[in-house]
């Protein structure tokens, strides 16, 4: 079994580690026979651009301090590696049944199946963003954008390996045949789709990775801030650094959204009109349609609005809240409850409306999550009016109706607009192109997806960023292309 992290990683081994993999002889050796298998997949599931090399950070410790590093890398030669934050000894369980006893460095066997569903549906995320994302090289509209692109894969690249590390550990077989169906599982895949609905969506222009880098990238946020609370340490400490590399991911998708929006606001002033399409930047309607579909599309990954599964897992310890320890309660919840938004029916009319009910705060736990992270979405669109209002244009860009284009949850059988008014099937049908990005808005979005891969340049339709990376300026060398 392992041991003891240290902080630092060995960068001597095959695979970069800080959990002494070495003292583990069957369990390197199992690691060291899937790695080839993730490496192929990275070679033909992973990005399709051809490069000699890419200026990238490498975690290289888990301390506060100077936890990476940043070099020009050769992707396949990346050192995707397994590293947990370092451990306390002294934590104990902050919720659930087992709240004050000490944290589990083993898998109880009554949990099992539980915590190796939780960490199977986190670890399949990570390889079909890198999927979703594989083409987007080629239309990448400046070099900067090019490298925290495939930033941001090589490091969701190395959550799949966070992941697979956890169930070669502590899974046994089970856990090494999930780890092998990680990689067989694609994103979009007829046969063997992955697991849930927002990863088999296509990302096939830049203004949707923006967007999915802020919505759906956040929702990874909370999930991993859900699961650094559990009772099983080694998930806790492996969340609680891959929260640290998930910073960027963030950062990325609201500086990119904000840039888009700059410069539609630029273009709509220099032109004085709203109509901006035949100008080379994005309308600001059209923004609104793709930032109702990511959004909408990320509310489902929280489940259902009430979920017995979700009750389970924070009964047991294993599954806890955002900022647990700063929540003012009990951290048991048994006796508590909460408004959820659900559909309720009339009694007598039998027709459905749009409102809230009270269920126990348990089961009511993914719409707790799904609140924080509604609230921390609007502070993306909060700083894009900003920019708007700035620009002294007058539109602004709003959150739709939690009932929007909802396929998981209460409002999954309903359709509504995103002011949150139903619709009968039929309307939706005919309207939604007004709310969501229709095949001509998607078409001129990939029409100003023209790559521009020289040093310093950037394409027309975005402004280029504030900052470069890691004090480098916007014109560095970021990507040499092959
Ligand atoms: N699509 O009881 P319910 C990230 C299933 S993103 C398809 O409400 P529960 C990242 C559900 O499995 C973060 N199916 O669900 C971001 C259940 O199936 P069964 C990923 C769905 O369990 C960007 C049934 O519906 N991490 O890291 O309370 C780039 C009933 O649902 C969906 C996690 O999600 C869906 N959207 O909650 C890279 C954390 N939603 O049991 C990476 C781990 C639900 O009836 N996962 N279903 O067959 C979990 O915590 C929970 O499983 C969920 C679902 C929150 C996903």
């Amino acid at each position: 079994m392992t041991v003891p992290t240290t902080g630092t990683a060995d960068y001597s081994e095959k695979i970069p580690n800080n959990v002494n993999l070495h003292e583990d002889r069957r369990l390197q050796r199992a690691l060291e026979s899937w790695q080839p298998n993730f490496l192929h997949w990275w070679q033909t599931m992973g990005p399709t651009l051809p490069t000699q090399d890419v200026y990238l950070r490498t975690a290289i410790n888990v301390g506060r301090d100077g936890w990476a590093q940043f070099g020009h890398v050769a992707m396949p030669e990346y050192r995707w590696g397994i590293f947990l934050a370092e451990r306390d000894p002294g934590r104990k369980v902050g919720f659930g049944e087992h709240k004050g006893e000490p944290v589990w460095d083993k898998v109880p066997g009554e949990y099992r199946a539980e915590l190796q569903r939780l960490i199977v549906i986190q670890g399949d995320t990570e390889p079909a963003s890198v999927e979703q994302q594989r083409n987007l090289g080629a239309t990448a509209p400046s070099l900067y954008d090019l490298r925290n692109l495939f930033q941001v894969n090589v490091e969701e690249g190395r959550h799949l390996w966070a992941m697979v590390y956890l169930l070669h550990a502590y899974f046994g077989r089970e856990g090494r045949e999930e780890a092998e169906e990680l990689l067989h599982r694609n994103s979009g895949s007829l046969d063997s789709p992955r697991i849930l609905g927002a990863f088999n969506e296509e990302t096939p222009d830049w203004l949707s990775f923006f967007m999915f880098t802020y919505f759906t990238d956040r929702d990874g946020k909370y999930q991993l801030g859900t699961l650094k609370e559990s009772a099983f340490d080694p998930l806790s400490r492996t969340c609680e650094f891959m929260l640290k590399e998930e910073a960027h991911h963030m950062m990325v998708g609201t500086t990119g959204v904000d840039r888009v929006v700059q410069r539609t606001v630029e273009v709509m002033r220099e032109h004085d009109t709203d109509e901006v399409a035949g100008l080379g930047a994005i309308p600001l309607p059209v923004i609104q349609k793709y930032l109702n579909f990511h959004y909408s599309v990320s509310l489902d990954l929280f489940g259902g609005e009430t979920s017995t599964n979700v009750a389970n897992y924070y009964t047991a310890g294993l599954k806890g809240r955002w900022m647990e320890d700063r929540r003012q309660d009990d951290h048991q919840l048994t006796s508590d409850s909460i408004m959820v938004d659900s559909l309720s029916q009339d009694a007598t009319t039998g027709e459905q409306s749009i409102g809230q009910t009270e269920v126990s705060a348990l089961v009511g736990l993914n719409t707790d999550l799904r609140r924080e992270y509604i609230a921390d979405c609007q502070g993306g669109v909060k700083r894009w009016n900003r920019i708007l209002e700035e620009g002294g244009v007058r539109q602004r860009l709003k959150l739709p109706h939690v009932a929007f284009n909802r396929r998981v949850g209460a409002f999954a059988g309903i359709e509504a607009t995103p002011d949150g008014e139903q619709l009968s099937v039929a309307e939706w049908q005919r309207r939604q192109g007004e709310w969501l990005p229709t095949d001509v808005d998607k078409t001129y979005v990939r029409s100003l997806m023209q790559p521009v891969h020289q040093r310093g340049k950037i394409a027309a339709w975005i402004a280029p960023p504030r900052n470069g990376i890691n004090g480098k300026p916007f014109d560095y060398d970021y990507v040499h292309l092959a």
